[in-house]
């Protein structure tokens, strides 16, 4: 399971208090999409997931501070793919796929554009379909 997977999950059986506001009709909205989605809706919803304060744009911080509360949630131990790389790292790697233009954000259509080309988050969006 990679960590855009372990993200999803984490979205939905546990969003940090302090760091998303949780509210019940998002989550069972999230939910639906999950189920029944199309795969560009999944991406949007894990988009939004990551774009914390909803102005369209993934910034390091928000990144960071997602990985960082995945990381702590999940531990090092359960997560073969995070033991090597600190929530840090992570985001370096992200942000060094997602960017396309370096222009330090990740707008929607590079975060879309970018996952429906990678073949691993792909096959984990498939992998996560199965697993609910
Ligand atoms: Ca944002
Ligand atoms: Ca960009």
């Amino acid at each position: 399971m990679d960590l855009l997977a372990a993200s999803l999950i984490n979205g939905l059986v546990a969003r940090p208090v302090n760091l998303v506001k949780t509210d019940v009709l998002d989550f069972v909205l999230g939910l639906s999409v999950l189920l029944r989605g199309s795969v560009t809706e999944k991406l949007r919803w894990a988009f939004n997931l990551y774009d914390i304060n909803k102005d369209g744009y993934i910034t390091k911080e928000e990144m960071l501070a997602i990985m960082t509360s995945i990381y702590d949630m999940m531990g090092r131990y359960t997560l073969p793919s995070v033991r090597d790389d600190s929530p840090f790292e992570h985001v370096e790697k992200f942000f060094q796929k997602m960017d396309r233009n370096r222009d330090g954000v990740v707008t929607i259509d590079e975060f879309i554009e970018t996952c429906q080309k990678d073949e691993n988050i792909m096959a984990s969006m498939q992998l996560f379909e199965n697993v609910i």
